[in-house]
């Protein structure tokens, strides 16, 4: 049989929510992210976009594009509140809902009697109605063609994409659409002229391992609308983590050891709201020259407390070789098990694979 699955992501998330929460907002340029000189745009609604502010670019960089929009600070707490209220609507339909995001999910509804559009009519008006804010939703019958079906018209949009219409459909589309192509590849592809989807089609299973690696034919196949990802049901929280990014680069440890101890806290107690014990520690580094490095020590058991967490940060911290000095550091906790499981070592959560790294 062949599956049904629809992908849905909200609007401007986090700029839609400060817009529900201040009507005043409503219809403006509307900018939200890390308030220091140093800071980045989280998202922005999509009057902002017109001026070409986009989410990760710096602050300053907004103002200059966009000298009259109106910037906000971040606030988390808030989001998750509302992306639950998402998530329990989206659970009204089916327990089939993987959570990719805050604001992203997919739902099987291969075995549901009605239609796959009059489900997501359905979840937009009951999101529009208890929480006045939009989603766009696409509808295939694999994720990557609903993940690719759900951009089509943003906002509020709808697109459905059958197999007839496979890979016609795509051979338009620029490369980055690709879900799983990082920017390394997409450069590399430029370079020798491949722009879209229907060049793409052009290559070989040997080419495209050549320019992708190990997920060259997965990448082969998608393209080709072949794709067996099931949805995976699993808990809503994947990772949880605070970053920021100072105003002046530095190199000093104790300084960065206090930041990081700020962050333990904070997450211990984002741990302790929702009942889980986390197994996974990474500390995040920008440095001065752009390149982000990663660091994460998986323990042999679970944890859940402020010394726990913070002993692991640093533990990494210290392991790490500074290369010049640190612009942005960030602390995130993953591999999630509920409080109940804490025992149980093997209950581990399936992390969504990173095809590659940026
Ligand atoms: P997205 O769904 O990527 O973006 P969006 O919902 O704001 O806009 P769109 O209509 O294009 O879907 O991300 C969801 C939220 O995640 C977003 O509202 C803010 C946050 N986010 C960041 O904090 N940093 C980022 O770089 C991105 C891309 C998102
Ligand atoms: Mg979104």
């Amino acid at each position: 049989m062949q599956r049904l699955i629809i992908h849905v992501d909200m609007d401007a998330f986090f700029a839609s929510v400060e817009q529900m929460d201040n009507p005043k907002l409503k219809g403006k340029p509307v900018i939200v992210g890390g308030n220091s000189p140093r800071g980045v745009v989280s998202t922005c609604s999509y009057e902002a976009r017109k001026y070409g502010v986009r989410s990760a670019m710096p602050i300053f960089i907004a103002k200059q594009l966009c000298p009259g929009g109106i910037y906000l600070a971040v606030r988390h707490k808030r989001y998750e509140e509302i992306s639950h209220k998402v998530f329990d609507i989206l659970h009204s339909v089916t327990d089939m809902v993987e959570p990719v995001s805050i604001d992203e999910a997919y739902l099987d509804v291969s075995t549901l009697k009605d239609e796959p559009v009059e489900i997501v009519n359905m979840i937009k008006k009951k999101v529009k109605e208890l929480l006045g804010l939009t989603l766009s939703a696409g509808i295939s019958y694999n994720k990557f063609l609903a993940k690719t079906a759900s951009e089509w018209n943003k906002p509020d949009g709808l697109k459905v994409i059958t197999e007839d219409m496979v890979p016609e459909i795509l051979k338009p589309l620029p490369i980055k659409k690709v879900h799983g192509i990082g920017e390394k590849s997409i450069e590399k592809l430029n370079e020798i002229g491949i722009y879209t989807i229907g060049q793409l089609l052009n290559l070989t299973e040997d080419e495209m391992v050549y320019y992708f690696g190990k997920y060259g034919i997965e990448i082969y196949n998608r393209i080709r609308g072949y794709d067996n990802r099931p949805v995976c049901v699993e808990r809503e929280t994947k990772s949880i983590g605070r970053e920021t990014t100072f105003d002046n680069d530095t190199t000093d440890k104790s300084f960065l050891k206090a930041v990081l101890s700020d962050f333990a806290q904070e997450l211990t107690r984002a741990l302790d709201e929702e009942a889980l014990f986390a197994k996974t520690v990474t500390v995040k580094f920008k440095t001065d020259n752009f390149k982000t490095h990663t660091r994460s020590k998986t323990l042999k058991k679970y944890i859940n407390t402020y010394g726990e967490i913070k002993a692991t940060a640093f533990d990494i911290l210290d392991n790490y070789n500074i290369n010049g000095s640190i612009r942005l550091i960030g602390l995130s906790l993953s591999n999630f098990s509920d409080a109940r499981y804490e025992q149980l070592s093997f209950f581990d959560l399936h992390m969504d694979k990173q095809l590659e790294e940026g």
